[in-house]
């Protein structure tokens, strides 16, 4: 929805006419799916679309931090399939505009606008049954996050689109072996110089990990819980000087820093 919001506002601009955005042939082709997390790969074998996850299937992202749905994301598509992994394997998370990647040749939007700059996140949570269990009441840890390089200006989101649609994390390899949800957060914070204007696009991937480890990290937090509306990550102006790299100025994620192995 954010995205057609962006087109509709864009398109307002140029023309000063409802009527003529409402007649604008752009507009009217676009369906209404958003950027989200869609596919899985394992060490870089692409998994098939959809499969392992649980991943919205409607257009908006979730606005407030207090929505049980900012854990997994808008309920849609829900997999029955568990992703065997191995402690230390790299998984990797692909970001489409619509289902299947681009809506047409050319789409700008895909894989996601590159007006939503913002960080990166991923968590993990132990849970019973990855494929069955609640999202709701987990105890959450961040094991990666890509926030600002305050060197380039370059957001998480900025190298998620370089990777095209790709973004990464790798399971501790000390991690204790079991079914976890996987949960990648995007946060889009071009305009979340307002209040509730955050937009938080999130999938969980339904793991089995096996390990030598035996790590359980005794720092978690709950989602939704361990963010508030106005912290100074999640209530930010990114604008400085009419660029969105927040001035340069360093950029730290919403949440916890990710886990280190003992
Ligand atoms: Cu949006």
């Amino acid at each position: 929805m954010k995205t057609i919001i962006i087109n509709v506002l864009a398109a307002s601009a140029k023309a000063h006419s409802i009527f003529q955005v409402l007649n604008n042939p752009y507009l009217t082709s676009i369906t209404p799916t958003l950027t989200y997390n869609q596919k899985l790969s394992v060490n870089g074998a692409e998994q098939p679309q959809l499969t392992y996850l649980r991943a919205p299937s409607q257009p908006n992202p979730v606005y407030n931090v207090n929505d049980v749905q900012l854990a997994c994301g808008i309920s849609g598509t829900k997999s029955d399939k568990i992703l065997p992994i191995k402690a230390g394997d790299k998984i990797g998370a692909w970001w489409g505009h619509v289902i299947g990647g681009a809506q047409r040749a050319g789409d700008p939007d895909h894989p996601i606008a590159a007006s939503h700059k913002g960080p990166i996140s991923t968590y993990m949570a132990r849970v019973d049954n990855a494929a069955t269990s609640s999202p709701s009441g987990l105890k959450w840890f961040k094991i990666t996050e890509d926030a600002l390089n305050t060197q380039t200006g370059k957001w998480g989101v900025d190298n998620m689109i370089a990777n095209k649609g790709w973004s990464y994390a790798t399971i501790p390899t000390c991690l204790a072996g079991g079914q976890y949800l996987l949960r990648q957060e995007l946060l889009a914070l071009h305009s979340a110089y307002g209040s509730m204007g955050a937009q938080f696009y999130q999938s969980c991937a339904q793991l089995n990990v096996s390990s030598g480890g035996s790590f359980v990290p005794a720092q978690t937090v709950s989602i939704p819980g361990a963010y508030q509306q106005n912290d100074p990550s999640i209530l930010i102006q990114i604008w400085v000087n009419g660029v969105p790299d927040n001035g340069r100025k360093p950029y730290l994620a919403p949440g916890p820093r990710p886990m280190s192995c003992p």
